[in-house]
């Protein structure tokens, strides 16, 4: 199903008074909110295509009517999203979940839906059917030098997958590590994957990126070969240019302090850019923002003072995209809401006092750089997204529209209570 403008339009009248209002009332103190709007209007975080379903955990999947079946309808789904906000341009792609039948059509049906293809991300934490040798020990890590290739040849055919659809990037994220001491030579295990991750980085378009993304713990429970962000920064440090270290907020140990990570990648021009979700353990795949939105405002502030250091663009020079599991929401109002609050935290992190903050710094006035910080932390952004959404042509109440159009509903009478997605 396709949105119609016309009725996004008509439902816009209905707020439209109460949201100029809102407005202008915090615009009206905001130093260059034009400026800030484009930046918004900019901004597009890619959706993965296996966060469309219900997700799920070990104990059991609780899934929901009306889940897209197959590529196409996952492109629908986006493009739904993105009809909405506007800030959903883009989808990313789960090889072997997601291989396009035809990459010319596929292309296409995007094309229609105004998305482009993000990162592809290659899989060697599962054995797929018909695999010949099994992951269980271990991929680009592993002992016998067969699964490494076999795993070397999987992540270069991700490659050519991503070739045919536009993507300009390969997301690798390893299970590989060990849960027991004694089980692996951590020397051996790193230089092993080193290597196979220097074949796969060899067979990269020239204008691509390889992405090394980092897990603290799981599914191995004793050492991850690419456990954090050191571990990925000297992987991508001694493979090359093109290689960058990708940050997941779920994976890192109890308050590690990642803004802190992000501020020192960017300074080595090493950060790829970020999977977002929230967590309250570990590896919680919550909705961004749900648990520690102050969390994702610091982090958001680091980004915009480090990428404006380097003159770099918000918008394309980093890789934004969303990993989250949806268990107990509708997948896409979790994700309306989720980029509803990445969007909050960005905007929040533009309007922060740059010099005040920088003169509080410069003095060791603690105080006032805390003062500095809350004041855009606490100011209540939504009003300017909204105005950003409403200049882009999109919805100035997505979920209150998905919500009264009915619009899982009849995604449900589409495709029917059991059609389940493809992937997790
Ligand atoms: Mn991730």
């Amino acid at each position: 199903m396709v949105l119609k403008k016309e009725s996004i339009e008509e439902s816009n009248q209905k707020y439209l008074a109460s949201h100029k209002q809102n407005f202008e009332f915090v615009a009206e103190k905001i130093s260059g909110i034009d400026i800030i709007l484009k930046k918004l209007i900019d901004f597009q975080v890619a959706i993965p295509s296996w966060a469309l379903g219900t997700g799920g955990t070990r104990f059991g999947r609780f899934s929901g009517g009306g889940e897209p079946g197959n590529l196409e309808q996952k492109i629908e789904d986006v493009g739904l999203i993105h009809a909405l906000n506007k800030s959903s341009g883009a989808i990313s792609l789960h090889i072997p979940w997601d291989i396009p039948s035809d990459p010319v059509v596929i292309k296409k049906l995007a094309a229609v839906h105004g998305l482009k293809f993000d990162a592809v991300n290659s899989n060697t934490f599962q054995d797929q059917p018909n695999q010949a040798l099994s992951y269980k020990f271990g991929s680009l890590q592993h002992t016998d030098k067969a699964v490494r290739k076999q795993a070397i040849e999987h992540n270069i055919e991700v490659i050519q997958h991503g070739i045919a659809l536009g993507s300009k990037s390969l997301s690798v994220w390893l299970s590989d590590g060990s849960c027991f001491p004694g089980q692996l030579n951590f020397r051996k295990a790193w230089q092993r994957t080193y290597k196979s991750l220097q074949e796969i980085y060899e067979a990269l378009p020239t204008d691509w990126k390889m992405f090394v993304e980092y897990k603290a713990f799981e599914p191995n429970f004793y050492s991850m070969t690419v456990g954090d962000w050191g571990q990925s920064l000297l992987f991508t440090s001694k493979l090359g240019p093109k290689a960058f270290t990708l940050v997941d907020l779920g994976h890192h140990l109890p308050n590690a302090n990642i803004e802190q990570i992000v501020s020192l990648l960017m300074m080595e021009n090493k950060l790829a850019g970020f999977h977002f979700n929230d967590s309250k353990y570990g590896d919680d795949d919550l909705t961004v923002g749900s648990i520690n939105p102050y969390q994702l405002f610091l982090i958001f502030n680091e980004l915009v003072e480090g990428m404006d250091a380097k003159g770099m663009n918000h918008a394309t020079d980093l890789a934004w995209m969303i990993d989250a599991s949806h268990n107990v929401k509708d997948p896409l109002e979790d994700l309306l809401q989720s980029v509803e609050a990445i969007m909050i935290a960005y905007a929040q992190a533009l309007i922060v006092d740059k010099a005040a903050l920088v003169e509080a710094q410069e003095t060791n006035d603690v105080v006032v750089a805390q003062e500095v910080l809350q004041a855009a932390y606490r100011t209540d952004v939504r009003p300017i997204i909204a105005e950003a959404r409403l200049r882009a042509g999109a919805a100035l109440e997505p979920l209150q529209f998905f919500r009264s159009s009915k619009i899982r509903a009849q995604l449900i009478k589409e495709r029917g209570e059991k059609n389940i997605a493809t992937g997790l």
